[in-house]
């Protein structure tokens, strides 16, 4: 609990209008998930002097923050997990300028990806990062995880488009990290600190990302495979040949069966697994990445390959693509979902050994993702309710986070840590490797106070004393 004094403080420090204590915090509680962690307090922050005073408040009293962006978080990361008050950043929502000469945009954190996808397209400019929810999703929160997207298979994660970032430190100093320029090496990268360290490190207030010049055209190929060992074999093929194209999405057996009544057209029978790509760049350049990239389905034993540039039926592939998350969640009565990386060679391998730790365990296995990037969406599921079966899918969970890092791969290629992966963090790094990124929260942050109990192993998550 909060005493009187402390809300006192709080109010006259970040004003009456952007504090809320009643029933509306319970809007605030949870990400995609669903698992409620009910603040004392949240703060709809409208400048950095709020920020600011919030900070030295929550210092002085040693009360947790946690920020949130639009809370589309599949980690928990803007869950206040140890209650506190959280700090919404949603009212931070202007993009303050589009610069086609230096090719960046100018935003606040709360700026939902879409709406800048939106603000550059007349300028003939794109921001490549596309996360699956890049409706709903803020920039700061891609940031705060470092989100990736179809497109990073071309085009990189979010990193790769951020410039400069200002920022408040716990200590309610502000900071700007990384020059606007493409280059610049001055010292340690505090920008590449902050992106990707899920709000643990600084509240970021406003950032300078890079934008790219749109391609000329785009095409969309559907490739339908007989299995999930061709779709691996085929991203292996493109890569080996040199080919890049601009999205390599798969879906398995499971997948394909969950949505095959979903998509724009009837699917032959013998069609068990999708991979859905993009072809872009000038307009002889994607029309020839387009035949190539077909030519390899047909060798890879497609069934068939669709082809469309634009139109209804690829933006309804699209959207049966973005919605899979979706789909899962509410056609299973309980769902993990991963995002693990591994070495492309070793895909199909995992994939095999994904599904026999869930059948071991009698729990669903199914997976779909960024095939390109090797990132796997293995979704472990359950067609019961109840603590039994959860139990038995966290232990597949935490047997396909050995086997990706055994591969040589990652627990989590673009959700981030958050709360739900902290308890395997060991899995991925060692004690030297963790500790030391401890001590760096700890200059941060010495008081624990900006989004505590996540990532990393720290002692007893508790409800903070107050
Ligand atoms: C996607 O690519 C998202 O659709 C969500 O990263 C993945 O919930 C999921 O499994
Ligand atoms: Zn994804």
């Amino acid at each position: 609990m909060l005493s009187a004094e402390q809300l006192r403080e709080l109010e006259a420090a970040v004003g009456a209008a952007s504090l809320i204590l009643d029933e509306r915090r319970v809007a605030f509680a949870a990400d995609e998930l669903k698992v409620p962690y009910l603040p004392h307090a949240v703060v709809e922050a409208r400048s950095v002097a709020d920020i600011q005073a919030l900070l030295r408040w929550a210092n002085r009293h040693k009360v947790p923050v946690t920020p949130r962006g639009a809370g589309t978080g599949l980690s928990g990361g803007a869950l206040a997990v140890r209650g506190g008050v959280v700090l919404s950043m949603a009212r931070f929502n202007r993009i303050l300028e589009i610069d086609p000469v230096n090719r960046w945009a100018v935003v606040e954190p709360g700026v939902i990806n879409f709406q800048l996808q939106e603000a550059a397209a007349p300028h003939g400019l794109f921001y490549p990062p596309d996360p699956a929810s890049w409706e709903s999703s803020s920039l700061g929160g891609n940031v705060a995880e470092d989100a990736g997207g179809p497109r990073c298979v071309k085009y990189g994660v979010t990193r790769a488009y951020v410039l400069q970032l200002e920022a408040v430190l716990p200590s309610g100093e502000v900071i700007t990290c990384g020059p606007r320029t493409r280059k610049g090496v001055a010292g340690y990268s505090l920008r590449d600190l902050l992106i990707g360290s899920e709000g643990t490190l600084a509240v970021i207030t406003r950032m300078v990302l890079r934008l790219q010049p749109k391609p000329a055209r785009t095409l969309t190929l559907l490739a339908l495979l007989p299995d999930s060992a061709s779709a691996c074999a085929l991203a292996a093929t493109i890569n080996r040949e040199g080919l890049t194209p601009s999205a390599l999405e798969f879906m398995d057996e499971a997948a394909v069966e969950l949505v095959r009544g979903d998509l724009p057209m009837a699917l032959p029978e013998g069609c068990r697994s999708l991979l859905l790509l993009e072809a872009d760049g000038g307009r002889a350049e994607a029309e020839e990445l387009a035949e190539r990239l077909g030519h390899l389905c047909g060798e890879a034993g497609a069934l068939d390959v669709w082809m469309a540039e634009g139109g209804e039926k690829a933006a309804r592939l699209w959207e049966v693509r973005r919605r899979l998350s979706h789909t899962t969640r509410e056609r299973f009565a309980q769902k993990l979902s991963e995002d693990i990386a591994v070495p492309l060679d070793r895909l199909q391998e995992c994939l095999e050994a994904c599904r026999r730790l869930g059948q071991a365990k009698g729990v669903h296995v199914l997976a779909y993702g960024h095939l390109g990037d090797g990132n796997l969406h293995v979704n472990v599921l359950s067609r019961e309710e109840g603590e039994a079966s959860l139990a038995r899918m966290w232990q597949v969970v935490e047997e396909i986070f050995r086997l990706a890092v055994d591969f040589g791969g990652t627990i989590t290629a673009e959700h981030g840590v958050g709360c739900w992966k902290q308890p395997y963090i060991g899995i991925e790094l060692s004690p030297q490797s963790e500790q030391l990124q401890m001590n760096i929260k700890r200059l941060f942050d010495p008081n624990n106070i900006l989004n505590p109990a996540k990532i990393f192993s720290w002692p007893q998550i508790e409800e903070f004393d107050a």
